[in-house]
């Protein structure tokens, strides 16, 4: 009997869970695995999560084991092998950036807290969020026995944009376009990559129109989340479901071999950047496992729009320290790259 995946979802009773749970508990990303839901909601929240629950039960999943609804991280991480960071606190009207990254970074420090203490120590942790990359490093920073490879961003979204954008301007199916990269912060800042694509495994950049791509597409994939919400007055939410199955699927199962993905992941330095942030690479996955592709010559154009993105990451990074628990990074052997925050502006 194969045993039962238990995943955990914060902000359960918001737009984009709408869809998303109804997928995980079809077992679109899991492969035939049974699976318990534990939802995790603020308490205000908690009636719309019992009438979500109850729509749950009236699909009778085959796969679907449990669904348990909590209203603290504490008791709905116990136990959970995936852990997706959905809930967030959302901008309000005349809220400044710097506002917002601070109440949420206590938000993910609590959730970072509890996911160390109950989740299992395999847990995978998915950060949805926003700001989501700043938010996982400060889950990761309080998750005291977890290891920064544990917790990946979700860029997904943003990477499947920039493949639409490419497919439709090129004519071909988005399954033909392997090879794109979006680098960086889940941010307007973020640098969609089209210089390494294939098309039907051919290499694309004889035939990239570089007009069009350096001055249309990279801004409309940048400020795609806003052109969404202008025309139809709300977030993005079922992409944005779409992208974390996309992103589920191949953090379990493994990426197509000679494609990569975008992941925001923990960097080392690689390709230049800044040590100590979750920032989006190209990635593969095999079983469980990431790697950031190595080897991607970059031109000049390319090594700025990275080191934009990346001095946006440094200044939110630098805006939340005091949620970065130093002696507890120490103790996990990051003095070093704890050591380069101070040098980060
Ligand atoms: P909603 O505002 O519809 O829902 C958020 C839910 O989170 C609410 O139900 C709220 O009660 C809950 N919540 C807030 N604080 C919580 C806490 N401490 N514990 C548990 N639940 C909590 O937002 P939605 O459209 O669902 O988007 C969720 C988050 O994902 C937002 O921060 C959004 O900006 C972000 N996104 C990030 C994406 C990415 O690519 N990284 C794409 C999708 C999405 O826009």
């Amino acid at each position: 009997m194969t045993q039962p995946l238990t995943v955990a979802v914060t902000g359960a009773a918001g737009s984009v869970c709408q869809s998303l749970l109804f997928r995980l508990a079809a077992g679109e990303p899991f492969g035939q695995r049974p699976i318990r839901l534990q939802l995790i909601e603020r308490p205000e929240a908690m009636q719309v999560l019992r009438g979500l629950a109850m729509e749950l039960e009236d699909c009778a999943f085959p796969l679907l084991e449990s669904v348990t609804l909590h209203d603290s991280p504490e008791t709905g991480f116990v136990d959970c092998d995936y852990a997706l960071l959905v809930g967030a606190k959302p901008r309000s009207a005349g809220m400044q950036r710097i506002d917002l990254l601070k109440d949420n970074a206590e938000i993910f420090a609590k959730q970072g807290k509890a996911l160390g203490q109950y989740a299992k120590p395999t847990v995978k942790v998915l950060v949805v969020g926003n700001p989501a990359n700043t938010n996982a490093l400060i889950a990761w920073a309080n998750a005291e026995r977890l290891s920064p490879s544990q917790l990946t961003v979700l860029m997904r979204l943003d990477h499947n944009r920039a493949k639409g954008f490419l497919s439709r301007k090129l004519g071909v199916s988005p399954q033909s376009v392997e090879r794109l990269a979006v680098w960086g912060n889940h941010a307007s800042t973020q640098f969609p990559d089209a210089n390494h694509v294939h098309i039907n495994g051919q290499p694309l950049r004889r035939g990239l129109d570089i007009d069009w791509y350096r001055e249309i597409m990279i801004g409309e994939v940048q400020l795609r989340g806003e052109a969404v919400i202008n025309v139809k007055g709300r977030t993005s939410a079922a992409s944005a479901a779409q992208a974390i199955i996309d992103h589920l699927r191949d953090w379990m199962i493994g990426t197509s071999t000679g494609d990569f993905v975008s992941m925001g992941v923990f960097s080392h330095g690689e390709y230049g950047v800044a040590p100590g942030l979750f920032f989006s690479f190209p990635v593969t996955c095999r079983h469980g496992h990431v790697d950031i592709v190595e080897g991607l010559e970059l031109d000049d154009f390319c090594k700025k729009m990275i080191r934009e993105t990346e001095q946006e990451l440094l200044r939110e990074r630098q805006a939340v320290l005091s949620l970065l628990p130093e002696k507890s990074l120490a103790r996990r052997g990051f003095t070093s790259l704890w050591g380069s925050l101070d040098c980060a502006e």
